[in-house]
């Protein structure tokens, strides 16, 4: 088993913070993408799709989305519970987890991806057609990660963790999120106290630093 990976880029961290908290290895390739080793043929041989993380089985079954990822080490090994234990709490943090990808990781990607001269052409990660950027996604992008910090605001007032009253996979998302939204200037710790506090308690988790 080997696991596509890219130390800097958001994605592939959910999936190292979620097997560091398993206390799973897995061994590690290294795609840069800045150097743009996610679209040379050698790894697109891999995964035609050109985006990381890739889990590549010992038969050479791929997996290449962080959540499918992250259910199939779930599946392998139950324990500690990250997807929820009865049928309320799974729906609970499948609800917060898409509603973090969605409002949060999302309008981060798109306000990144459509202001950064590096991603000229390539708005859209991995091996698609050419993306030209667009200002007004980035502009849109921030305004809705305002709105979506705002909500995570107020939804970490009224629950000790994202998605109910213990650690999930909602908060690794979370996590993750919150740490990419800093690329783009947005800061918890100056307008939302609240997700700025639980951050800094997500952080002292030894799976943070993964
Ligand atoms: N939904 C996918 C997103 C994968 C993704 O977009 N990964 C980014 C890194 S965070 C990537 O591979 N980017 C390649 C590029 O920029 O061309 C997942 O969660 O696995």
């Amino acid at each position: 088993m080997k696991l596509y990976d890219m130390a800097l880029a958001p994605n592939p961290r959910r999936v190292r913070i979620f097997l560091a908290e398993k206390g799973i290895a897995v061994p590690r390739v290294e795609i840069d993408i800045q150097k743009g080793e996610n679209l040379a043929p050698a790894y697109l041989a891999v995964n035609p799709r050109g985006v990381v993380p890739t889990l590549e089985l010992d038969d050479g079954t791929i997996l290449d989305e962080s959540i499918a990822i992250c259910r199939y080490f779930e599946a392998l090994q139950p324990e500690p519970n990250l997807f929820g234990r009865d049928p309320l709490e799974i729906a609970r943090v499948e609800a917060w987890q898409r509603r973090i990808e969605f409002e949060g990781l999302f309008n981060i990607a798109a306000a990144f991806r459509n202001s950064r001269p590096a991603f000229a052409d390539r708005a859209a990660p991995g091996a698609g057609p050419p993306t030209p950027q667009i200002p007004a996604l980035a502009e849109r992008g921030l305004r809705l990660a305002l709105g979506f910090l705002d909500m995570l605001e107020r939804r970490l007032g009224e629950s000790p963790f994202v998605a109910g009253d213990r650690y999930t996979v909602a908060d690794i998302t979370a996590i993750v999120c919150i740490d990419f939204a800093r690329w783009v200037g947005l800061k918890a710790e100056e307008a939302h106290p609240t997700v700025a506090a639980w951050h800094q308690a997500m952080k002292k988790r030894p799976s943070s630093s993964a």
